[in-house]
């Protein structure tokens, strides 16, 4: 009877606690499903990284994304001209909670004339330390941009990331990993540690 109790406490610890974290609020942001999920402008491509002329590894080790870098990246041209390339997501937000907000980017076609700045919204809020410029970047080497954001009012939100060439045979850029996910409140995560151990226990007495 003990051993049911414990087991129980614990999974209404579980269920108690809001939205797990380390959960993308965006589907397919590793764009392993292609374009499934996305709304796309201009000139983009869901396909292989190695299509791309990039490796999908090493990506930064200390990566805040939760999906898997797979096979596949979002590549943001610039053959339709000068034209901005962007994808797109709407997710629900909730006033007053902060989301890490990030993803990766690498340069390739590092050859190409021009340069360009990659950007991403949250609505109608450009988050600054999300804002990449080509200059800034080595042929083939994946970079991670990770920032905190705190939703101001409840309701749906577009992200969108924006790639702006400066020229027709502008240099390009993949993408991948985009997530926006909840950091849990410090009394959330205690309730996770709390039903984690309730579990632990129960399999400790069973075995
Ligand atoms: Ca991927």
């Amino acid at each position: 009877m003990k051993t049911i109790a414990i087991a129980l406490t614990g999974m209404a610890l579980f269920a108690a606690a809001p939205a797990v974290a380390q959960t993308n609020l965006l589907a397919n942001g590793s764009f392993e499903s292609g374009a499934t999920s996305w709304t796309s402008a201009g000139s983009t491509s869901f396909t292989t990284a190695v299509a791309a002329g990039v490796s999908v590894s090493p990506f930064p080790t200390s990566a805040g994304s939760p999906d898997a870098a797979g096979t596949k990246v979002a590549q943001l041209l610039s053959s339709s001209g000068v034209t901005p390339s962007t994808i797109s997501q709407s997710i629900s937000v909730v006033a007053g909670t902060i989301y890490s907000i990030g993803y990766d980017l690498v340069l390739f076609n590092a050859a190409a004339a021009g340069t360009f700045s990659t950007t991403v919204k949250l609505g109608a809020v450009t988050l600054a330390g999300l804002t990449v410029a080509s200059g800034s970047l080595t042929s083939g080497t994946w970079v991670e941009k990770i920032v905190t954001f705190k939703a101001l009012s409840t309701g749906t939100q577009a992200l969108t990331v924006t790639y702006t060439p400066t020229a027709t045979a502008s240099k390009s850029v993949a993408v991948d990993r985009v997530y926006v996910q909840n950091i849990p409140e410090p009394a959330s995560a205690l309730l996770l540690l709390a039903g984690a151990a309730g579990l632990y226990r129960v399999r400790r007495r069973k075995s």
